[in-house]
């Protein structure tokens, strides 16, 4: 094992393991040693979530360990985001757009990594944030003249708030001038299909691609 990946497995234990106030040292270690903050996310912090959700789903962890596991990330981000855009390093615009977690539900990590992802390619964001009404998406795109509407959601019970987004698009006469990405755990390629969105993407760096792909941006 290379160093690099004993810092990052050293990471994701200690996050697992719910040890808080070593979580931002380590973190600082491994950017000290050259590990590129998006490694930091994708390789240790973004894994080690999936086994604290495993052990909730399993009983082993509480909702306490949920809510100091979150925290603890978003704290992070805020350390990395300025990294990460800054290793983007775009001045034009590439389209507009709107982002937010669905209506009813309030997990916004993964979001806020993929609006970070899409700022640092050039995307110009309009972060709504959590717990996002469908006409509040269509509302904002309307404004701003989004190119884009990117939702997110984690549960499988606020899924389908997606599908009434797009509902609420051709209401309002707009569907065919805004594209729609959707992603978020719980979300597949054929729930995509399904709600007539026009993107998906499992992660945030495809995020960032599918995004380009639907504007015809070519890297
Ligand atoms: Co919640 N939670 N949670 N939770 N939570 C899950 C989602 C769960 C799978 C845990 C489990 O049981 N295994 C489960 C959902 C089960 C289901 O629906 N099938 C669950 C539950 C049940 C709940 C509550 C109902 C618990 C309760 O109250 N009893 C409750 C609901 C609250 C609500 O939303 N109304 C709840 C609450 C919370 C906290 C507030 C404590 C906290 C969220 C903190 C926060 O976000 N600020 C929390 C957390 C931390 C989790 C887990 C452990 C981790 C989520 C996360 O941040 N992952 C999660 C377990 C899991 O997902 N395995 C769990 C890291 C993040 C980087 O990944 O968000 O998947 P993710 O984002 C990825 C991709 O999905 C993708 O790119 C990201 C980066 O690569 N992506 C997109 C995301 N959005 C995208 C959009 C795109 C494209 C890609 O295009 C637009």
């Amino acid at each position: 094992m290379s160093n690099e990946e004993k810092i990052l497995e050293n990471l994701k234990n200690m996050m697992i393991n719910i040890e808080i106030d070593k979580v931002e040292e380590e973190v600082k270690r491994a950017l000290d040693s050259g590990i590129a903050p998006l490694d930091i996310i994708e390789k240790a912090l973004a894994p080690a979530m999936t086994v604290i959700g495993d052990k909730f789903e399993k009983g082993e962890y509480f909702l306490a360990e949920l809510v100091a596991a979150g925290e603890t990330f978003k704290e992070i981000l805020q350390i990395l985001k300025p990294l990460l855009v800054k290793s983007g390093q775009t001045t034009k615009t590439l389209g507009k757009v709107v982002i937010g977690t669905v209506r009813g539900d309030l997990h916004d990590i993964g979001k806020n990594i993929v609006a970070t992802m899409l700022e640092s390619a050039g995307f110009e964001i309009y972060d709504l944030g959590v717990d996002v009404a469908p006409e509040d998406f269509v509302k904002k795109a309307e404004e701003i003249n989004a190119d884009i509407i990117a939702m997110s959601a984690l549960l499988t019970t606020t899924m389908i708030e997606m599908k009434n987004v797009i509902e609420e698009l051709k209401k309002s006469g707009i569907r065919d001038k805004v594209k729609v990405i959707i992603g978020g755990a719980p979300i597949t390629e054929e729930y995509a299909k399904e709600i007539g969105a026009d993107g998906y993407a499992e992660d945030a760096v495809k995020a960032v691609r599918v995004c380009k792909e639907l504007l015809g941006i070519k890297d």
